[in-house]
């Protein structure tokens, strides 16, 4: 049983999504990042920097936070979505999204979605810089069918709940066509679906 401190943020998502496709049964803690749960000692010792995800996995007695790391430990003791021939461009595209893809596109959440009106400088920054997150991945899958090559991968998964995003970017996900194809593609697997709507709210993935 894996036990996974959740909240339905894109990082929180990656988690049931992966967990929903290796079909591994799992137990929902749900942390209350607006009333501060995340400060609390104890949630603390297994998450040093108060973050959500985190999972424990209590058949191996481990407990491991960031999601690109808990990505890597659920492909590699499932054996999926994480080819061995694969992994040095896996791991960069994934890489590229814990790094780059999701922390810019945070900050264009702040500046432009939960805080108008308080930096220009701010709103104008990651806006460009969103954009060209879009620009890029654009590019990128109009010569691949997925990030890291002809297969899905942990990569699509952690890039996925961040573009699913989109209706707050204000970009316009469909002048994107090959992100676009991606994104409706990984849309409409049934794991990801389920994994989307992990608390059972019938919360639906935002369509282009
Ligand atoms: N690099 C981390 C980022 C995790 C992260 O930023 N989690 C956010 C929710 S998306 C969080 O827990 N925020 C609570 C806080 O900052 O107090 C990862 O990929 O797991």
């Amino acid at each position: 049983m894996i036990e996974l401190f959740y909240a339905n943020t894109p990082n929180g998502r990656k988690i049931p999504i992966m967990l929903e496709e290796i079909k591994y049964p799992y137990k929902i803690n749900l942390v209350a990042l607006k009333e501060g749960a995340q400060f609390d000692s104890k949630f603390r010792s297994i998450s040093p920097f108060s973050k959500i995800p985190v999972i424990t996995d209590h058949e191996n007695n481990v407990s491991i936070f960031e999601s690109g790391a808990i990505l890597i430990y659920l492909a590699e003791k499932s054996g999926k979505f994480y080819d061995k021939s694969n992994r040095i461009l896996i791991n960069q595209w994934l890489i590229a999204q814990v790094a780059y893809v999701g922390p810019l596109l945070g900050q264009h959440h702040q500046f432009h979605h939960y805080t108008p009106g308080k930096s220009q400088w701010g709103e104008d920054r990651y806006f460009k810089i969103a954009k060209t997150i879009y620009k890029d991945l654009d590019e990128r899958l109009e010569k691949s069918k997925f990030l890291a090559g002809n297969e899905y991968t942990i990569a699509d998964i952690a890039t996925f709940p961040w573009i699913a995003r989109h209706p707050i970017h204000d970009i316009g996900l469909k002048n994107f066509s090959h992100l676009s194809r991606w994104y409706k593609d990984i849309s409409e697997r049934e794991a990801v679906i389920k994994g989307y709507d992990c608390l059972n709210t019938g919360e639906k993935i935002p369509k282009i």
